[in-house]
């Protein structure tokens, strides 16, 4: 085992196992972990290697420090119960900032500051933050590792809950340190939860900040988090790298990073298709990516929950591919009616649940985890629960972390380095009224206009208020790493330089419109697999669709309800496009489009003024 010496005379310890000391010859990734350590002070640096020892390792300290709670094997093995601190349950959009040069790069959907100030700010901030605590050094992968050119992170972080969590989260470990070799590209991720403890100083089971930022540096390619645990905060792969870092490199490289789920749909007669739909945070993805059809003969496979990266094949076609190697679900919701496949996933076990609820006997619980809630809970702030208390036990936002290869319905190309090609996009949000549930883009152009203006109320997965609608493009809107307007452009610019015969068809979907007494007129769910087979039809030709001022919807007849009891007029109005309605949409487009500014394609302006035309108001 190597050491080093930082300038105030703490031995750190430079690797945990590797008898050969630091299990890397990269000079670069040496020197940065060096650099951070003497910055950071931690008591000791540790290098992770993916193995089960080491998992089994961090969690028993996690279990010993009060971070985790160990669950009944016989219930879920090898699985953990974490409680985070009341105030760091979700992400912070106030706290998030792209760092480019120029402000205008950020453009306006995005806090921006200037990178120099940034980093003088946040280098105070992680000065001496890991005092009395391990830096983990977590080497990490995007997409398989077996990719043409794997895109490989590090993250440093004082956290081994953010430890754990990376290797459900992404391929973790040495194999990583094997394929960067001595001078591999990566994005360094810095991440500390901004609570050092001094001597003699007592540890709390979540320490955070309440100060937080989360950084990131387009330009230079790096992330910095500060003061928060919570997932989306602190597992720097996924949002932070994988939208958006990678929405950077996809706009300069030509190819696209979304906020997808991605599924394989088989049809009776074994045709596959695959599909990759954005919904904004909590609005559907992970319950779509395991949809069990309900109609007979229809079969999904999933390839992913959360993010899509879409590249170009030889054959001209998108494929899509998965950065992640976990999901990371919201609980609440989440049931054997809902989400069977989900809950079979994490019934196998090796899952961190966060801030859900915890049974007498060792389970976990959740709003919607059952019909009856147990008679006694501890609920997600360690209180006593009981049924009718008046608050929920489980946080809105709580989480499974669960590994997805261990999910029975993975389709077996999950891992495929080459992606799959894509048949549709779907973009949706959580609109009670105006938007059908169904719309076909007539071209690319129109369906990036469409996906431009997508339109959600707001969940707990992020703060702020809760049912307020807000646009959220291509349910980018936290995710664009650089101006939104350009973001666009980007969109259209992928349909003018692709044939536009192999561009998967876009679709505009709203599973949440409700009737007069705010009820769901659509039961969704296992339903949605009707709304998906309408789709496919579409592009082989079989299905009839009405034309409207918004797009295409289904005629009559032409959505599959058999076996399903739904009346006639609930029918009518999930389809129906109330031209009253969009109208009073139409100058909140404009405005939204304004306040964007010069950067939003003349292409997009030329379909708000065709909507305009057809909706009769020039
Ligand atoms: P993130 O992980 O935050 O990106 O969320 P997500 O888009 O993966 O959302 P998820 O599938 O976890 O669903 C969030 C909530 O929406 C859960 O409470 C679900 O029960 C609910 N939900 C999902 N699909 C449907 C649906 O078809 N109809 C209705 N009414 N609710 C749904
Ligand atoms: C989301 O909020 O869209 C999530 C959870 O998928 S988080 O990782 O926190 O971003
Ligand atoms: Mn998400």
């Amino acid at each position: 085992m190597s050491t080093t010496t930082t300038p105030t005379g703490r031995v750190l310890h430079a690797t945990g196992e590797t008898p050969a000391g630091i299990p890397t010859s990269h000079a670069r990734l040496r020197a940065w972990v060096e650099d951070v350590a003497h910055l950071c002070e931690p008591d000791q640096i540790y290098w992770c290697d993916g193995s089960d020892e080491e998992w089994e390792r961090l969690t028993d300290q996690l279990v010993e420090a009060g971070t985790l709670v160990r669950l009944n094997p016989a219930k879920k093995p090898n699985s953990f119960w974490a409680r985070t601190d009341p105030s760091d349950v979700a992400r912070v959009e106030k706290r998030t900032f792209i760092c480019s040069r120029r402000e205008a790069d950020a453009g306006p959907t995005n806090n921006w500051m200037n990178p120099r100030q940034m980093k003088d700010t946040m280098t105070e901030l992680y000065r001496g933050s890991m005092h009395g605590r391990t830096m983990y050094v977590v080497p990490f992968c995007m997409g398989p590792l077996e990719a043409e050119n794997p895109l490989y992170g590090v993250e440093i972080t004082d956290s081994a809950y953010v430890a754990v969590s990376m290797r459900i989260m992404t391929r973790m470990g040495q194999a990583v340190l094997d394929g960067l070799g001595s001078d591999g590209d990566f994005v360094p991720c810095l991440h500390s939860v901004g609570a050092p403890l001094e001597p003699g100083e007592q540890d709390v089971p979540w320490p955070c900040d309440d100060t937080k930022y989360i950084s990131h540096f387009p330009e230079t390619r790096e992330i910095w988090s500060y003061g928060s645990g919570y997932g989306g905060n602190s597992l720097l792969g996924k949002k932070c790298y994988s939208l958006r870092i990678a929405s950077a490199i996809a706009r300069d490289e030509g190819w696209l990073a979304e906020h997808m789920l991605i599924l394989k749909l088989i049809s009776p007669e074994q045709h596959v298709h695959y599909i990759a739909a954005a919904f904004p945070s909590a609005c559907g993805k992970t319950n779509l990516a395991m949809l069990e059809p309900t109609l007979p003969g229809w079969k999904v496979e999933t390839l992913g929950d959360d993010i899509a990266w879409m590249r170009f094949g030889p054959d001209g076609r998108l494929y899509a591919q998965n950065p992640e190697y976990g999901l990371f679900g919201v609980a609440p919701g989440t049931g054997w009616k809902t989400n069977p496949n989900a809950m079979r996933t994490i019934e196998r076990g090796n899952s961190v649940f966060t801030n859900v609820a915890l049974t007498d006997d060792g389970d976990v619980w959740w709003e919607g985890y059952s019909d009856q809630s147990p008679a006694h809970l501890t609920d997600w702030k360690g209180r006593d629960w009981t049924p009718g208390n008046g608050e929920p036990a489980a946080h809105p936002n709580s989480r499974f972390c669960t590994p997805l290869p261990q999910c029975p319905i993975v389709a077996p190309e999950f891992d495929d380095p080459r992606g799959v090609p894509v048949s549709a996009l779907f973009f949706g949000g959580r609109r009670a009224t105006t938007v059908p549930l169904v719309t076909q883009a007539r071209d690319w152009t129109h369906g990036v206009f469409l996906a431009s203006t997508l339109s959600s109320e707001q969940t707990a997965a992020a703060e702020g208020k809760v049912g307020v609608v807000r646009r959220d493009p291509m349910a980018m809107l936290p995710f664009i790493g650089y101006n939104a307007g350009d973001y666009f452009d980007h969109w259209i610019n992928i349909g003018k330089h692709h044939d536009n015969a192999r561009l998967p068809q876009i679709f505009y979907v709203n599973w949440f419109r409700r009737d007069e007494d705010g009820s769901f007129l659509w039961p969704g769910f296992g339903e949605n697999g009707r709304v998906l087979k309408w789709a496919i039809d579409r592009i082989e030709g079989r299905a009839d669709a009405r034309g409207t001022p918004i797009g295409y919807v289904p005629a009559p007849g032409s959505l599959d309800l058999s076996g399903l009891t739904i009346d006639d007029d609930a029918v009518e109005e999930l389809v129906r496009v109330d031209e009253e309605e969009w109208r009073a949409e139409v100058p909140g487009i404009a405005e939204w489009f304004e306040t964007i500014g010069d950067t939003v394609p003349a292409a997009l302006w030329g379909e708000l003024d065709g909507l305009r035309n057809r909706l009769g108001q020039r």
